[in-house]
């Protein structure tokens, strides 16, 4: 039999680009690239006409437009794009609220307790999300998150794929060494200058040349390949905070300081849309530029998730903190979390803890 088929993951195809499309129909048929303002920007995505030109994500725009002359090119607007990643994930918590979102466009669902086969949720979760948002994505479903990941980019666009145990290891064998989650372009090259191009290569290592070569990671390399990743997955209760902070040039001017907490406010409010969460202790942490932090928390009696309360909430906590010195670091996070359908009828009767 092999080992349950429990870890499905999904990703939005050429997912910016398509909301471009899909917004706007006359851009269909055509090469449609979302980046940068100026010439001197980068690709942040494009959709499969404009891949069929060499263009991917991180190119220059101006060697786009070279290799692409009649592209559209499109400036993007985030703030739609979360909208639209927002609707996707109630989509999906309609039919499993066991969801790991890993970024806009990807997740993790634990498909363990829906009584149905792999290839009938891929086709739900499909349907649904087209229907609602005219909008494809690819589904891959395997007995650990790894091998998930992996089939999930088998056949792009609107791809679908099942890795079993009985599959492994060959299956993967003439995968080139990228798709490995841990190896970048640094490693990658490394491992080309030695002989070594697909996953079947790989294969063939020793795991101490392995660990050589990348140190703790090199493990889990080794274990990957051969059809090993313990890892679980991670739904939105366990989470006990989630938070927004960043290190900028160490200042102290409070216009710019108001700004950045104004924009990291924003920015955990869609985290938590992404996750369903809404929570009732806000934490605004500082670093100075002497690398003392400070935190200061206070807890609410009603649940947040709104980006402009937690600003004005995070901008009394902050103007109660004091500091003397330049800030290098600043960040604000919800704890006491709650999922916001913790009550909510699950979409399968017979669905157990779900
Ligand atoms: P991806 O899922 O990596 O790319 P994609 O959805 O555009 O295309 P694919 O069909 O191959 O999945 O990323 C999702 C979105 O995240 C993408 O539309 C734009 C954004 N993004 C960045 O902002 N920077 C990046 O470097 C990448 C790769 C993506
Ligand atoms: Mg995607």
């Amino acid at each position: 039999m092999g080992k349950p088929l429990n870890f499905l993951h999904l990703d939005m195809d050429a997912f910016y680009a398509s909301v471009e499309e899909r917004d706007n129909p006359s851009l269909k048929g055509n090469p449609v690239i979302v980046g940068g303002r100026s010439n001197r920007g980068i690709v942040t995505t494009c959709n499969y006409e404009a891949r069929k030109y060499g263009i991917h994500s991180a190119m220059p725009i101006f060697m786009a437009r070279e290799k692409c002359p009649h592209g559209i090119f499109i400036p993007g607007r985030m703030e739609r794009y979360q909208e639209v990643s927002k609707q996707v994930f109630t989509i999906l918590r309609g039919i499993s609220n066991k969801i790991e979102p890993l970024s806009i466009d990807e997740a993790y669902m634990d498909i363990s307790n829906i009584p149905l086969r792999p290839e009938q949720i891929g086709d739900l979760i499909k349907d649904k999300v087209l229907s609602e948002t005219g909008l494809t994505l690819s589904i891959g479903v395997s007995y650990n998150k790894f091998l998930a990941k992996l089939a999930s980019d088998w056949n792009k666009p609107d791809g679908f794929m099942v890795i079993t145990e009985e599959m492994m290891p060959e299956i993967l064998f003439p995968l080139s060494i990228k798709k490995v989650y841990g190896i970048g372009a640094k490693s990658q090259k490394r491992l080309n200058s030695i002989g070594i191009y697909t996953i079947e290569d790989l294969f063939s290592l020793e795991e101490d040349l392995l660990i050589d070569l990348f140190g703790k990671g090199g493990v889990e390399i080794y274990e990957r390949i051969r059809g090993i990743d313990r890892r679980q997955i991670e739904t939105t209760r366990e989470r006990k905070s989630i938070g927004v902070e960043r290190t900028f040039r160490p200042t102290r001017d409070k216009k710019m300081l108001l700004s950045y907490l104004k924009d990291f406010s924003y920015e955990l409010e869609s985290d938590l849309d992404k996750r369903d969460l809404h929570g009732r202790t806000l934490t605004v942490k500082i670093k100075d530029e002497e690398f003392i932090s400070h935190t200061k928390s206070r807890t609410y009696g009603h649940y947040i998730s709104d980006g402009e309360e937690i600003y004005s909430l995070a901008i009394s906590l902050f103007s109660e903190m004091e500091w003397d010195k330049s800030l290098r670091l600043l960040g604000v996070s919800m704890s006491n979390l709650l999922d916001r359908n913790m009550e909510q009828l699950s979409f399968f009767p017979s669905q157990k803890n779900g």
